[in-house]
């Protein structure tokens, strides 16, 4: 197989499309995620085809169209119909209160219903037969993530044969945190029937191969680098550490656009003299904001001198707003930001700026890039785009990025960032502290150093070192080990 010119079916749980209900019924517009960007130009130059979820449960509406949406697009686009019993039982039960915790080392969150389990099953199945329907044995098939790894296996179950990977975007967790799933060795064995099974980090994949050894002893690792084959019996799979990043020229671009930094200047020119600390995060437990608002309550407290001169941003977009946990969240935060507001405020400074939104595009890229400090502190994240986009807009190389040991982004960015552990308040307190004084110079030199990672190892690059190790014939053409597998290590060095 060519890799220049090998078609890909890409398949995700969800199309790259939005449903907009319109004044003559549903509009499909396009999707705006990082993966839809990046693999769209690829997309158009070698032919390709989507496969996933419409995000509906009533596709016939839908199905005048997806002709035009791919047309538009420029690549074919396919949906998966499920009933909304499936997406209850598959999507929110089984991918998001089982695997989605689990993952995030948060066993306690999950909910271990055999339905979920059997669901999961049913619609694996279901767009493995979308994907038996709308693929040739001569392209490439790369499934996405954690709501999918059931794919494999359910090709081969219907006799189905196709050269096929897999992308995991979050993190995969330690073995002991992994064996507590019930069906623990049906999804080893299950990715097992991909070809390719690439992890966001080298932690990921090593955790994975451990998982591997409690269910056989019959398991040999060959090569080293950024790729192994693991052979088990007489199967055979590739798996690798494959760093996701973005379109950092985009950002660049976008950022440096008139209106960007028109907004940006009027945004900072409302909270004057101040260092604008900046958080985003979707609305998830799993990205410590409430350790986050600890926190930075903290710094107030032990650093009486920095109130009145550090604001916290923090944006938190809506996300499973109709799960109770989530709504119990949301009340958390709020609860947390009134105490904090409620305490400090002094008049002409509030210090927690709480946005409940998501923000266009633009106002996005303002926020990264007049934000002095970024502070990224996930409790356990599979990369984290935030941290590379805000480096990308942070063109006047004044920003400071602290970014928790947890995140997968972590392994590339160390050495620039200042890193912490999440669960340690006082720790992200006196990392803010750091920050706020760290020297122009100082900045500069941990921002170039930070950019030029990013630039370097863009969205562009993922794609072609992920379809490289699934269509590289020998792996010995496989690029060595090289700085972007680097690990953080937790003790040893900062
Ligand atoms: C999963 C993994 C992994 C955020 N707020 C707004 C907005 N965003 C965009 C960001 C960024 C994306 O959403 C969030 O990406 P993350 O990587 O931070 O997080 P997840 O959504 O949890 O994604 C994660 C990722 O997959 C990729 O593999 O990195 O670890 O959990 O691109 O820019 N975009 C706009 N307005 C907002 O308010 N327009």
């Amino acid at each position: 197989m060519k890799e220049s010119s090998t078609r890909i079916v890409a398949v995700s749980n969800r199309l790259p499309i939005r449903l907009v209900q319109g004044p003559e019924g549903w509009e499909i517009k396009p999707g705006a995620g990082g993966l839809v960007t990046a693999l769209a130009p690829v997309f158009k130059n070698r032919g390709g085809t989507w496969i996933g979820w419409s995000g509906g449960t009533n596709d016939a509406d839908l199905a005048g169209l997806m002709g035009p949406a791919s047309r538009e697009a420029g690549y074919t686009l396919h949906p998966v119909p499920l009933s909304a019993k499936e997406v209850a039982d598959y999507y929110y039960g089984f991918s998001n209160e089982i695997i989605w915790p689990l993952f995030h080392d948060l066993q306690t969150r999950c909910n271990f219903n055999p339905d979920y389990w059997y669901q999961y099953l049913n619609v694996n199945r279901k767009f493995a037969e979308v994907i038996a329907r709308f693929s040739r044995d001569s392209n490439y098939v790369w499934v996405h993530d954690y709501h999918l790894m059931h794919i494999g296996q359910a090709l081969k179950d219907l006799g189905v044969e196709r050269n096929i990977g897999f992308f995991l975007h979050i993190p995969f967790p330690p073995a002991d945190i992994f064996m507590k799933l019930p069906w623990r060795a049906q999804i080893l064995r299950a990715l097992l029937e991909y070809k390719l099974v690439g992890f966001q980090t080298l932690r990921d994949r090593r955790n994975f191969i451990q998982c591997l050894r409690h269910i056989t002893s019959d398991i040999k690792i060959l090569g080293r680098g950024p790729v192994v084959t693991v052979t088990i019996g007489d199967k055979e799979v590739r798996v690798g550490a494959f760093p996701i990043s973005i379109d950092y020229a985009a950002f660049v671009r976008d950022a440096e656009s008139k209106e960007v930094a028109d907004l940006a200047w009027y945004l900072h020119e409302a909270l004057p003299d101040r260092q604008i600390i900046l958080g985003i995060d979707r609305l998830d437990y799993t990205k410590g904001i409430p350790e986050r608002l600890e926190a930075f309550r903290d710094t107030l407290n032990r650093f009486p001198e920095l109130q009145e001169k550090i604001t916290l941003v923090q944006v938190v977009v809506p996300s499973r707003e109709e799960v109770p946990e989530y709504q119990a969240l949301k009340a958390e935060i709020e609860r947390r930001v009134g105490e904090i507001n409620g305490q400090f405020t002094r008049s002409g400074w509030v210090p927690v700026h709480y946005l409940y939104r998501s923000l266009e595009r633009t106002e996005l890229l303002a926020y990264y890039r007049l934000a002095e400090i970024a502070l990224i502190t996930p409790l356990k994240d599979g990369m984290n785009l935030v941290a590379k986009e805000y480096c990308a807009c942070n063109l006047e190389q004044n920003g400071v990025l602290i970014l928790s040991e947890f995140a997968g982004a972590a392994a590339q960015l160390y050495k620039g960032a200042i890193m912490v552990n999440p669960y340690d308040v006082e720790g992200v307190s006196s990392a803010i502290h750091q920050a706020f004084y760290m020297d122009k110079k100082e900045r500069r030199a941990r921002m170039r150093k930070l950019r030029e990672i990013v630039r370097h190892r863009d969205i562009f690059w993922w794609i072609n070192i992920f379809l490289k190790a699934a269509l590289v014939r020998d792996l010995h053409a496989f690029p060595a080990i090289e700085d972007y597998i680097l690990e953080f290590p937790l003790e040893s060095q900062k």
